[in-house]
């Protein structure tokens, strides 16, 4: 048995025990309420859930694991370079416990091996016009590869509930290790004539991804280190994490239930956001009529796009209530690396002007700005300007952590998944006895 999925096993064992004892003691014990509003509006802050991979506070920000971002960037071994590996923090999410630097050597090894893009998946890609989006030929490309799902293989020949944890576990390894390869195959195919790049195996997950999509200057390397470690887990509840969850909770296989999450972070009030802003922001450019706009002429650019009825991509959160930290570790990247662009100015200076804009509406929970704020601003001066393909970025970062937590998920024995609806009848009539 390799390494990390021996240290799994053994926590996850462990913690399947603790969880029965709890259950059996604290079973009834009420863990929320649930209020009318919640039922209506998007269930927000409705404890129901478990999600052991991240915690997000509302007041603090993300934490993986017990970690911040910023402890994670001292913490987790960053290889040859100068950010933390999402190697590192696929160990660290799975077993809960901070891996070495030997550690994450043996899993980029591991996921070079597993790696590469069955002959399938290229033919379905092959055969969609180039004008599909990005994120639906992610999401084909991942259900193309479903035939070659452990777990749905093992399932079909009888394998037990203790063993699911383990199927599930080769299946997250093997889509992980494929992801870059199926997006930087979507990237070529629509955006670069279909000229394709060989991997390099001597270089680390992320580095390698860069190298496939066509960039390889050490710099990007570093932004890709961070942005698929900051973007992959953000607890349990939001649209893309909640999705794979459900999914695989009716025990459809890990690559089906990753594909249905890939669906809901193409929307844009998720991460779709990120494509929504860039565009948003050469809008403003194309709009004032300069790339060095003033803060009274992006007041009334943002004052536009809030008169037209629309939101301000990028701003807002379900769940934070301060500047999201991907965010502030963004910001911090550009002011090391490329503190002169137009652009990233832009993004700060609509940091300093939308949060005022958005608290007169007097409605908005959270004026200030998501990771979607940032990310698009750094990658277009690197010279990735396809920002269709921004959300398949997010994609790939995503699915460390909802398939670390999937495995959690069939470890801990987790039921399907079925919460009780009802109906607007039901609620007048049983609950508030108007009718
Ligand atoms: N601009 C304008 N209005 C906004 C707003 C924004 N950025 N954010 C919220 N509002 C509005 C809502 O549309 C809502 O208006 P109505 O009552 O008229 O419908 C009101 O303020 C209350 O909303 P809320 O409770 O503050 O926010 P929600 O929890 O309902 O929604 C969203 C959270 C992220 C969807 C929302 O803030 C939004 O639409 N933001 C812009 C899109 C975006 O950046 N999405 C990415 C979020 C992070 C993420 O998931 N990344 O992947």
């Amino acid at each position: 048995m390799d390494p990390l999925k021996e240290l799994f096993r053994d926590v996850a064992t462990q913690s399947y025990a603790e969880v029965r004892a709890m259950l059996k003691e604290y079973g009834d014990t009420k863990i929320d309420e649930v209020k009318l509003s919640q039922a209506y509006g998007g269930m927000r802050g409705i404890k129901s859930m478990i999600w052991e991979t991240s915690n997000l506070d509302p007041q603090e920000g993300i934490r993986f694991r017990g970690y911040t971002i910023p402890e994670l960037q001292e913490k987790l071994p960053k290889g040859d370079g100068k950010e933390p590996l999402p190697e590192g923090l696929f160990w660290l999410m799975l077993t809960g416990k901070l891996p070495n630097e030997t550690n994450v050597r043996w899993l980029t090894q591991e996921w070079h091996n597993r790696s590469g893009l069955p002959k399938q998946t290229r033919k379905v890609l092959d055969a969609m016009p180039a004008s599909t989006h990005p994120m639906a030929l992610f999401s084909m490309g991942i259900t193309s590869m479903s035939e070659d799902s452990v777990f749905a293989k093992r399932y079909a020949a009888g394998m037990r509930k203790s063993e699911y944890w383990d199927a599930y576990y080769e299946d997250a390894m093997t889509l992980i290790a494929r992801l870059p390869h199926l997006a930087a195959y979507i990237y070529r195919k629509v955006f670069k004539k279909n000229k394709h790049i060989e991997p390099d195996t001597s270089l680390d997950w992320a580095s390698n991804f860069a190298h496939m999509l066509g960039f390889d200057d050490p710099d990007f390397f570093n932004l890709m280190r961070l942005y698929l470690t900051i973007h992959a887990d953000h607890e349990g509840g939001n649209a893309s994490a909640h999705t794979v969850h459900l999914v695989g909770s009716t025990l459809s296989s890990p690559y089906l239930a990753l594909a249905s999450g890939m669906n809901a972070l193409a929307g844009p009030l998720h991460g779709r956001a990120n494509q929504e802003v860039i565009e948003w922001i050469f809008n403003l450019v194309g709009y004032l009529g300069t790339d060095r706009p003033d803060k009274e002429q992006i007041r009334t650019f943002v004052q536009k796009t809030i008169d037209s009825g629309r939101v301000i991509p990028g701003y807002g959160h379900a769940v934070l209530r301060r500047p999201d930290p991907r965010f502030i570790a963004q910001m911090e990247f550009a002011k090391k690396y490329i503190k002169d662009d137009p652009i990233v100015h832009i993004v700060w200076k609509l940091y300093e002007v939308v949060p005022d804009v958005l608290k007169s509406l007097g409605k908005v929970k959270n004026p200030w700005p998501n990771v979607d704020a940032h990310s698009g601003a750094i990658l277009v001066h690197y010279g990735l300007k396809e920002y269709a393909f921004y959300t398949v970025l997010f994609g790939v970062s995503r699915a460390l952590g909802v398939l670390a937590a999937g495995a959690w998920s069939r470890a801990l024995g987790m039921p399907l998944e079925r919460p009780k609806s009802l109906t607007t009848e039901q609620v007048k009539r049983d609950i508030l006895k108007i009718t």
